[in-house]
């Protein structure tokens, strides 16, 4: 799909993250036959065959529960013309002037900087928590488990498979800089030890909410892409108000627009948009 004579965009690791938010115009579409709607929803059937089919990419599409935005889809993919190439056909797919955006994100998949070492957890987790003492068989089981974890945590932060659950979370958010609230002069073991306590509230909705964090510092007004999946809406309502607790976001967050949606099979999408 990619044109022969450009040079990739890849970057070193991860992969790019578009998140779009398209306003349907009623108006056009009723303009269209029969035969006319009837190939168009097609068409996009086929774009989205396509682009789940081309490797490492990925594409999340989904009905929006507010006037916000009609049609949302986030797309995964390594290679930043394959992922403009995309976005552009995606928004033409049903037709000119029939998808309007209204809202879109480019990101980054990343791996986080505050990610446990191996001599963290040992010296932090087992030794200083769980009151173990080093070079034990225990100690030497636990962390071989440990790096198994970490090395299928990397590769979901980077590379990550999201599942079919049915409602998606989207919203952007930053890190304040402003007076005595400024993320960005805080030390890295400050930081560190902040994050640890993000992460133990994140760890108790297991199972229930994925979180796909991606980064768009340099890339977007915010600075990442906050991507939640759930079974259940009111599971991303007690993450997100627990997380309003906890001083990572208390402190130090701000946020954009919520857009909710849910993952739907095509011709259920197309019937649920009227189109
Ligand atoms: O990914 C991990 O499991 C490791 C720990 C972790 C990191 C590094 C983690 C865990 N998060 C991390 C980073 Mn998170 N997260 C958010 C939000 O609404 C709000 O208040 C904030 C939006 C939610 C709901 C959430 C959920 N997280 C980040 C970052 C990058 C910060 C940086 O690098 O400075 C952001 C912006 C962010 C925001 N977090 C978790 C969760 C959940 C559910 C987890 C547990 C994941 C799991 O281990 O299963």
């Amino acid at each position: 799909m990619s044109e022969p004579t450009i040079t990739p965009l890849a970057p070193r690791e991860g992969w790019h993250v578009i998140h779009l938010f398209y306003q349907i115009d009623h108006t056009q579409w009723s303009l269209f036959s029969d035969e006319e709607k009837r190939q168009a929803k097609t068409h996009l059937t086929e774009l989205v065959q396509e682009i789940r089919a081309t490797p490492d990419t990925h594409l999340l599409i989904f009905s929006v529960a507010t006037p916000k935005a009609d049609l949302g889809c986030i797309l995964l993919t390594p290679d930043l013309h394959v992922a403009n190439a995309y976005e552009k056909q995606l928004t033409l797919s049903l037709g000119a002037e029939i998808l309007s955006p209204v809202y879109s994100f480019l990101s980054l998949t990343e791996s986080s900087e505050y990610t446990p070492t191996r001599e963290q957890y040992l010296a932090e987790t087992l030794i200083g928590e769980n009151g173990l003492s080093a070079g034990t068989p225990e100690v030497e089981a636990a962390l071989k488990e440990f790096e198994v974890r970490m090395a299928h945590y990397r590769k979901f932060r980077l590379y990550p498979v999201l599942p079919d659950w049915p409602v998606i979370c989207f919203y952007p958010m930053s890190k304040r800089r402003s007076g005595n609230d400024n993320w960005y002069a805080l030390d890295f073991a400050t930081r560190r030890h902040l994050m640890a306590g993000h992460a133990r509230i994140g760890r108790t909705y297991a199972g229930r909410i994925l979180q796909l964090i991606t980064g768009a510092t340099g890339l977007d007004e915010y600075e990442w892409g906050v991507t939640l999946l759930a079974k259940d809406p009111s599971d991303v309502k007690a993450i997100v108000y627990e997380m309003r607790f906890d001083e990572v976001s208390a402190r130090y967050a701000d946020f954009g627009d919520f857009y909710i949606g849910m993952q739907l099979p095509l011709d259920i999408l197309f019937r649920r948009l009227c189109l």
